[in-house]
């Protein structure tokens, strides 16, 4: 593979070439019909657009999964998620699901010399073992042992406790006087619940799960005490998660870093900056993705600040298709109109159908990427970890990466080629292939629609379904019982797969 950068053709420049800064910037629940960039109208994404019109935008990039644990478990190991037990979605206090020994994408970048930097969503698990986390002191394993030189993290997510963010292992803002303990069994003496103190609610009531402590106002997944002055407070997440991104880059201007930057928005609570209040017709969710669109303007104009946008190579993805009601009331599904979150895809998030886990996928890099160039090579973010070390010239161990593959001249929009195929995970661990026509979903056992709330079509069949996604880009037109060969051409390479 030829080097993008000039520095290995000609020595003598090596000291003044850089290697490329890398940005993955991983929206959480932002579906591919949600940027204006892809198709919304009802919303508008300036920042994200201008990265779009001088880069390469995607139309067929995948999540390795539905849901946010095991998307993000394949796009940092390389791996798919299918092949590791316990990476479904985690709880707050879930033990570390990536094990110091798994070579990540973090510790490539190390190795080539970068400074490594995760800021903000984690939902990878932190510590040992699960419960046993020291929430008030150092957790035994974290993001440093898997190839992280800097991390500001939220353990989970924004729904789940603990409610802190936590920097280099230690929570940060930590306040001796207000000691944290975290439980999923059970409640703390005396600490109030969404569930029997409704009245504490003031910012945000549930309308499904999400009742058991409250913090800010907010009912949340699991029980906490204490935190005082660490807790966050909704409004200010996204502003703390890009404060800290912002801090990094400048502290890294002279050697070239790798920042894994995770919004919290679209998930939800969705409670955006009062700033943002009354700025969209469709509400919080609207907000949100005005929020991260904001992010997104900080870290770009960082790096004009810097002097350093054109040697930045950033993505811009989702981990996961969209989700109206996720189990808040706020009113995403009454003030949607005809805004279409998944785009022109059937299903949503945790569903086997195409907008599970179809989402935006922007690459810029001035000067080296195809300006306002669209592609529709099938990638997944499985993808990015082999395509990098391309980039960066690194030779990775070769037990690393397994699922990756070396895509970077379509990455950079200098070819048109796709991937053989990607295996997709909905949230019931079945397997739907992908090659850049077909769509084959495997036969699993599960009811058409989500049961725990969500109004979510799962796309579960007893029966295999084929479609084409040249043809029916929607998935309703099944032509499994006219394609016999292809179906089990498929289903024998997932069985395959799955043995591997
Ligand atoms: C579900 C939560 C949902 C969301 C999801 C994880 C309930 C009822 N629902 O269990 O609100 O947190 O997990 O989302 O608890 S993800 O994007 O991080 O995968
Ligand atoms: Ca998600």
């Amino acid at each position: 593979m030829r080097p993008f950068y000039l520095a290995a053709a000609f020595p003598l420049i090596a000291a003044a070439q850089q290697k490329p800064n890398v940005i993955v910037l991983v929206a959480d629940d932002l579906g591919y019909g949600d940027l204006s960039c892809y198709g919304a109208t009802r919303v508008s994404t300036p920042n994200v657009d201008r990265l779009a019109q001088q880069g390469v935008r995607f139309t067929d990039a995948h999540a390795c999964a539905s849901t946010s644990t095991p998307s993000r478990y394949g796009l940092l190991t390389g791996e798919y998620p299918f092949r590791r037990e316990g990476t479904d979605i985690a709880a707050g206090n879930a033990g570390m699901i990536i094990r110091p020994e798994r070579y990540t994408m973090a510790d490539m970048f190390r190795d080539a010399g970068y400074r490594t930097a995760a800021i903000g969503k984690w939902h990878l698990g932190l510590g040992s073992q699960t419960a046993t986390q020291d929430w008030n002191g150092e957790i035994d394993v974290h993001l440093r042992d898997i190839g992280f030189d800097y991390s500001y993290i939220m353990a989970a997510t924004a729904d789940r406790v603990p409610c802190v963010f936590i920097e280099n292992g230690r929570v940060a803002n930590y306040d001796p006087s207000a000691p944290i303990e975290v439980s999923y069994q059970r409640n703390f003496p005396g600490e109030p619940t969404g569930r029997d103190n409704p009245e504490l609610l003031t910012k945000l009531r549930h309308s499904h799960g999400h009742n058991q402590s409250i913090v800010n106002g907010i009912g949340r997944i699991g029980y906490m005490r204490g935190g005082g002055k660490a807790l966050w407070r909704d409004e200010d997440i996204a502003d703390s998660i890009a404060a800290h991104a912002i801090r990094f880059m400048q502290s890294s201007a002279d050697a070239p870093f790798f920042l894994y930057l995770c919004t919290n928005d679209v998930h939800v609570p969705r409670y955006p900056h009062e700033r943002f209040r009354g700025k969209s017709p469709m509400g919080l969710r609207g907000e949100a993705i005005l929020q991260f669109d904001w992010t997104v303007g900080q870290i770009t104009q960082a790096l004009r600040e810097l002097g350093i946008e054109d040697n930045t190579l950033i993505v811009v993805t989702s981990d996961n298709g969209p989700i109206l009601d996720d189990g808040y009331a706020d009113q995403a599904e009454e003030l949607l109109g005809d805004h279409r979150p998944g785009g022109p895809f059937r299903g949503a998030k945790y569903s086997a159908f195409e907008a599970g886990t179809a989402v935006p996928f922007i690459v810029s890099w001035p000067g080296h990427v195809k300006a306002g160039k669209e592609s529709d090579a099938l990638v997944g973010l499985n993808d990015l970890f082999r395509s990098f070390a391309q980039l960066t010239g690194q030779v990775i161990p070769a037990d690393a990466a397994p699922d990756s593959h070396e895509v970077l001249p379509t990455l950079l929009g200098r070819s048109k080629k796709s991937v053989p195929y990607l295996l997709l995970m909905p949230n019931n661990r079945s397997l739907c292939l992908r090659t850049h026509r077909w769509k084959y979903i495997e036969p699993s056992n599960g009811g058409p629609m989500i049961t725990w709330g969500p109004k979510v079509e799962t796309g579960y069949r007893n029966v295999p379904q084929l479609y084409d996604m040249h043809r029916s880009p929607y998935e309703d037109t099944d032509v499994a019982h006219q394609h016999h060969r292809l179906v089990e051409e498929f289903q024998s390479i997932i069985d395959r797969e799955r043995k591997q």
